[in-house]
């Protein structure tokens, strides 16, 4: 994010309707001060994905960013990976999110590869890296295994996924206190209870949190043969998972 983002104060103004939330033009405007004032480690989890991506992607291998949004952690493949002949291939299916990925970065990062499509439906083949930053989420629980064994039969031997999520349950307990650290979180980011309140039941339909270990339970059962997590600030958690 810089300095001239636009703010997002969407649920102050033309999101208080109340319907579902979706990735439109109004959303791409304000992206990148919407994330990082609403994911604690945000911009920690797309540094550390550069360096992930210095450690596992393979010379010649494609790297590929799975709901790329605005396309930060695309950059992070294609910083992370320079000079190793590597395709770096961001997909998405909001095309306001990716016009504007476009419009940001394909000037000075000609070659990476954007793709306006369903995840559910991308090739995934040679791959040493693939990343889902918080778009898995997004996709129907009954979607998440079919995904993940085809990013596990589309990646080369010591490939990985980095897969970041938003997670929920299953001890109440422990749920409450991380919930009530995000909230106090967006507030002190300049979110009001009203915005907080108001995105919340707009994600309420639309982005599906499940516990950490259904996470490592689903990728072991896809086949990768470890799922470790490598950062974790309140409710939102990132793993890397080896093939
Ligand atoms: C980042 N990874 O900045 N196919 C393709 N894209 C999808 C699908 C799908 N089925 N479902 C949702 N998306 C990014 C942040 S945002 C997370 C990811 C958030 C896309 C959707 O259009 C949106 O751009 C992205 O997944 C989720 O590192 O906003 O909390």
């Amino acid at each position: 994010m810089t300095d001239s983002d636009p703010r997002d104060r969407l649920f102050t103004e033309t999101k208080a309707s109340g319907a579902d939330f979706v990735f439109d033009e109004t959303v791409a405007a304000v992206f990148p001060d919407m994330i990082e004032r609403s994911v604690p480690g945000y911009p920690a989890i797309i540094n550390m994905i550069q360096l992930l991506t210095e450690r596992y992607a393979q010379p010649g291998s494609t790297l590929l960013d799975l709901g790329c949004s605005l396309g930060a952690a695309t950059l992070a493949l294609a910083r992370g990976s320079s000079g190793r002949g590597c395709r770096v291939i961001g997909i998405d299916n909001a095309p306001a999110m990716l016009a504007r990925a476009q419009s940001l970065l394909a000037a000075d990062h000609p070659q990476i590869e954007w793709r306006l499509g369903d995840i559910r439906e991308a090739a995934i083949q040679g791959a040493s890296i693939v990343v889902l930053n918080f778009t898995l989420q997004f996709l129907p629980p009954a979607d998440r295994l079919s995904l993940l064994q085809r990013i596990h039969a589309g990646l080369e031997v010591g490939g990985v996924l980095i897969l970041s999520e938003k997670i929920a349950g299953p001890d109440p307990l422990a749920d409450a206190l991380l919930i009530e650290m995000h909230h106090a979180f967006k507030r002190a980011n300049g979110y009001s209870e009203l915005e907080i309140s108001r995105k919340r039941s707009a994600l309420e339909n639309v982005l599906v949190p499940e516990p950490l270990q259904a996470h490592r339970q689903r990728l072991a059962e896809a086949g990768f043969v470890r799922a470790d997590p490598w950062f974790q600030c309140f409710n939102f958690v990132s793993l890397v998972a080896r093939r």
